[in-house]
């Protein structure tokens, strides 16, 4: 299924590497269920294999990573991961904001034809592709900031419902196109919408003028239903993601479960946590912060376990990196702590935003000459990490 630094592991990786046949096949004895009963064998197989790799390997994941770095922009088949390590990132992530309303560019100015294309490119060659979507608030036009209560009205029942409809509608589209150039296969991907939605900040988000949980659980539900059962939509594993910042940390799993829609329509126990790896508004200690990460990273993998689901954080990084063994330290270190750390799947780290054009300090991942660098490198070259280099057969 994956090839892994062969040199400096034992016999039986050796063995692995050089067999040609997968690890896992797609119709192995196991219990796991995806939310689509219906899902193709690839999507099934990718499930599968992040399932079965998860305690022993964490994959890589990059928000945006070949559109741009923080010091370039637009030059094909490059990526700050890719400078620093030799590799692309096992994980690419996308976000759909602005889809489905004419624009031909999603809100960070990428084109939805470029993501269309890094996406089947990034299948192509082995590679795994995650979805968010910073949603336009359908009812009042305004950004996916706007703090106004939409959801009753987009939910079944609601005065805007075919509203959320025609924005769906956009993205079964798009998905649709999303067809391998080698094989004809549609390509699997990772769909995580409704993020952080335990947070105030988002108009799905939580809060007395915004969303109530029962509204938002029936917008997730109907969602996947609608993707699910009304458009036949089959490529798609769904991950569930709220922020840390807003969990209470002695009263995990418990505080997890805000909005949760339930065991059928979660493929992914995600997690979103920048609070504990250095968000300018968390003063707490280094060794505090890094013993709440290792809490939550242990929540997730206890509640995929329990669950027989996946574990992922979703979302995260540290914004300009301030800490030299970032990666080994903060990430791995916490990571390889015990078996329910371990059942981390993937982490996926945001976007490089490019320094020239955003005027600001906006990246979560090293670019070459940064002071993590070096560190990334240590990372990159562990047994337990997995960029694209190392991926092999994860859609069979
Ligand atoms: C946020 C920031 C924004 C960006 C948005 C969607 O966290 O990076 O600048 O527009 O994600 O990518």
């Amino acid at each position: 299924m994956f090839i892994k630094k062969i040199g400096c592991v034992g016999i039986l990786l050796l063995f692995i590497a050089c067999s040609t046949e997968p690890l896992i096949t797609v119709n192995s004895p196991s219990t796991l269920q995806l939310v689509s009963e219906a899902a193709t064998k690839e999507t099934k197989a990718l499930y599968s294999n992040l399932s079965k790799m998860s305690d022993e390997q964490l994959l890589f994941g990059h928000q945006n990573t070949t559109a741009y770095g923080v010091k370039w922009y637009a030059e094909p088949e490059r990526s700050d991961i890719k400078d620093v390590t030799g590799s692309f990132p096992a994980i690419f992530g996308w976000d759909l904001g602005h889809l489905g309303q004419g624009d031909n560019k999603n809100l960070d100015g990428i084109s939805f034809d470029f993501i269309k294309k890094q996406v089947i490119a990034a299948y192509d060659r082995g590679a795994i592709s995650t979805f968010s979507w910073h949603m336009r608030d359908p009812v009042t036009g305004g950004s996916s900031w706007d703090k106004a209560p939409s959801v009753k009205a987009l939910i079944p029942g609601g005065s805007d419902h075919d509203k959320l409809k025609t924005y769906l509608d956009a993205f079964v589209e798009f998905n649709r196109s999303l067809i391998s150039t080698t094989s004809n296969i549609q390509v699997p991907v990772i769909f995580r919408p409704w993020h952080e939605h335990n947070g105030d900040w988002f108009w799905w988000g939580k809060g007395e003028n915004l969303t109530s949980e029962q509204d938002y659980i029936s917008l997730w539900r109907f969602t996947i239903d609608y993707l699910r059962n009304e458009k036949g939509v089959t490529n798609l594993i769904y991950a569930f993601s709220p922020d840390r910042s807003r969990m209470d940390i002695n009263h995990l799993p418990d505080s997890y479960f805000y909005g949760y829609p339930g065991d059928n329509y979660v493929d992914i126990i995600g997690l979103d946590n920048y609070w504990d790896l250095g968000h300018p508004s968390n003063n707490d200690a280094l060794s505090l912060r890094k013993n709440n990460f290792i809490r939550s990273l242990e929540a997730i993998g206890k509640i995929a376990k329990e669950k027989n689901k996946v574990a992922a954080l979703t979302e995260g990084g540290m914004e300009k990196i301030a800490q030299a063994d970032f990666w080994t330290e903060m990430i791995l270190d916490s990571m390889l702590t015990n078996e329910n750390t371990k059942r981390i799947s993937y982490a996926l780290f945001w976007r490089n935003a490019n320094k020239e054009r955003e005027n600001k300090d906006h990246y979560y991942a090293p670019y070459t000459g940064h002071s993590s660098a070096k560190d990334f490198v240590s990372f990159f070259q562990h047994p337990y990490t997995v960029f694209e280099n190392d991926l092999l057969n994860i859609y069979k």
